[in-house]
């Protein structure tokens, strides 16, 4: 199996490709900026963007899922998103489809939806309230990954991330969590399922409330749990300024990021 992981060089890639090699398997790791000697068996290396054609046309070639890691990990201007995000995950699927890619799995994130509230229940396919152009980027990458899947029928996974470190950083990461082994054991269930799925990025999380159940249907089974730093993680933060609005809310702190649309805006047509 040849998997293609564009973002490879991110915080995401640089967790996931220890966790995801395999004897039999090619890890094509593509990213605007690599280190080729730093590759370890089975692993590949291309040098591109994911907004270039003949890039991403090249990179897909002998592919059999591509997992789909690159663009903005965070907040940016709305041209940003737009080129980067937006329009660079287009051109993954499209010339994933024209290679006959069968799988394909897209880091979507949380940010799709931060603006619900985070206490209580949190269904699988919850309705997008993004909470910055980043999290609108996001649901349309959801929203192309359903198209390529109803119009071409690509088996696509999106995973709707929380927040993928080798630990939680404060008490809304001790539900947002998800382990980088976690993550790896995601990832592996999302490149064979079938159909559409928006899943949860989580981990089993004792304070998260993040519905499981469209992961375990394609097979995902979290073993970690924030708890185990949630005393040391309360400990150090001390109590919650009162006056943060966004601290009930998914998307925490993106919440009330300044939105930049100024070159849109400059555009004077
Ligand atoms: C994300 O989508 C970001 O890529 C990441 O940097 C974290 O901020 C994460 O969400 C989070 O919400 O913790």
């Amino acid at each position: 199996m040849r998997i293609l992981m564009t973002g490879a060089a991110g915080g995401m890639g640089t967790l996931l490709r220890p966790r995801l090699a395999r004897e039999g398997r090619v890890l094509r790791l593509l990213d605007i900026e690599l280190d080729r000697t730093d590759l370890g068996p089975g692993e590949e290396a291309v040098i591109g963007d994911i907004t270039d054609a003949g890039t991403m046309a090249a990179a897909m070639d002998g592919v059999d899922a591509v997992l789909h890691l690159g663009g903005h990990s965070r907040e940016k201007p709305w041209a940003d998103i737009l080129e980067v995000n937006i329009n660079g995950t287009c051109v993954v699927l499209e010339t994933a489809r024209k290679a006959g890619v069968r799988h394909a799995v897209l880091a979507s994130s949380n940010h799709t939806v931060g603006f619900h509230p985070r206490a209580g229940r949190v269904p699988d396919y919850l309705f997008p309230r993004p909470d910055t152009y980043y999290g609108v980027g996001k649901v349309a990458l959801e929203a192309l990954g359903s198209l390529y899947h109803d119009r071409y029928g690509m088996a696509v996974t999106c995973l709707r991330i929380g927040s993928c470190y080798e630990r939680p950083h404060d008490d809304r990461m001790l539900s947002t969590w998800l382990s980088p082994d976690d993550c790896a054991r995601l990832v592996e269930a999302s490149l064979t399922a079938e159909g559409f799925h928006i899943v949860w990025g989580v981990s089993a999380n004792t304070r998260g409330g993040w519905s499981l159940e469209e992961g375990r249907a394609i097979g995902y089974e979290p073993r970690d749990d924030s708890e185990v730093f949630a005393a040391e993680i309360l400990a150090a933060q001390g109590e919650p300024d009162p006056a943060d609005t966004t601290r009930g809310l998914i998307g925490g702190s993106f919440c009330d990021r300044d939105l930049d649309a100024d070159n849109l805006l400059k555009n004077g047509k």
